[in-house]
């Protein structure tokens, strides 16, 4: 295992809840450090491209206008294993399949209110990182 960075949102449906404290404190209980982080509301242009993966997919545009329908939180984690690390905390995409203990479970409210992203390997963590945060914003 590697000390590894990965990139997390806290999602619309979870800022609109008011859960950013409850998440936070989850990622940092499992052991994962927050060396970068903002508060911002993405425009349609940014989401788009944020998620430009799955612009075929029958639920883009619905997935995008979710992402941009309130302010969201952006953080650089770094931790051992921090990729496989994080997205096992979140739990699976669906929060009615996530298991017991993970930030899905616990505040999910849909397949797409799901409350949280994570990087689902090294080269997305890279690229989700850099489209969010210069580098003089990210400490340690
Ligand atoms: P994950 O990596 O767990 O975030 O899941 P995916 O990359 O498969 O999907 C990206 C986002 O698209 C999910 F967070 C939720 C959303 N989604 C839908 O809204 N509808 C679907 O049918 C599948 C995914």
């Amino acid at each position: 295992m590697a000390i590894e960075r990965t990139f997390s949102i806290i999602k619309p449906d979870a800022v609109e809840r008011g859960l950013i404290a409850d998440i936070l404190k989850m990622i940092t209980d499992s052991g994962l450090k927050i060396v970068g982080m903002k508060m911002l509301h993405m425009d349609k242009a940014k989401a788009e491209g944020f998620y430009a993966v799955h612009k075929e997919r029958p639920f883009f545009g619905e997935l995008v206008d979710y992402m941009i329908s309130g302010p969201v939180v952006v953080s650089c984690l770094e931790g051992e294993d921090a990729i496989a690390s994080y997205r096992k905390l979140m739990g699976a995409t669906n929060p009615a399949e996530a298991e017991e203990g993970t930030i899905r479970k616990a505040f999910g409210v849909n397949l797409q209110n799901n409350s949280c992203h994570g990087s689902d390997g090294p080269d997305t963590a890279k690229t989700e990182v850099a489209y969010f945060f210069n580098e003089d914003e990210l400490v340690g």
